[in-house]
């Protein structure tokens, strides 16, 4: 039997497959009564902002309704997304965060 040369178009070729992964934004949400001040302290402490950024975030989404904290690979969004749920959720506070396709 004759073999299969590399050139054969039914031998399949290596091509290096390099997509990147889909991005996704996490946002946080308004609401009438968590206070201004939770919700900067989140952004410096899962979002690594420092207070100039965070209290900008915040008074975006204070007016905006919504505002984006950050954007990462899926599972980095949905851990920043429920680690946020679960500390509002402790503190007491109707804070919601959620993430969207980038
Ligand atoms: N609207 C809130 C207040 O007036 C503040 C707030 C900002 C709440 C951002 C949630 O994601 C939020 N106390």
């Amino acid at each position: 039997p004759t073999p299969q040369l590399d050139d054969d178009l039914s031998v399949q070729e290596s091509k290096p497959k390099l997509k990147r992964p889909p991005l996704y934004n996490v946002v946080l949400l308004n609401d009438d009564y968590t206070p201004m001040e939770f919700v900067v302290h989140i952004l410096e402490v899962f979002f690594t902002m420092n207070r100039e950024a965070a209290t900008r975030v915040m008074l975006q989404v204070h007016t905006q309704g919504k505002g984006v904290c950050g954007t990462y690979t899926r599972e980095i969004a949905e851990t920043k997304v429920a680690q946020v749920n679960n500390y509002s959720r402790e503190n007491q506070h109707p804070l919601l965060c959620t993430m969207e396709k980038a």
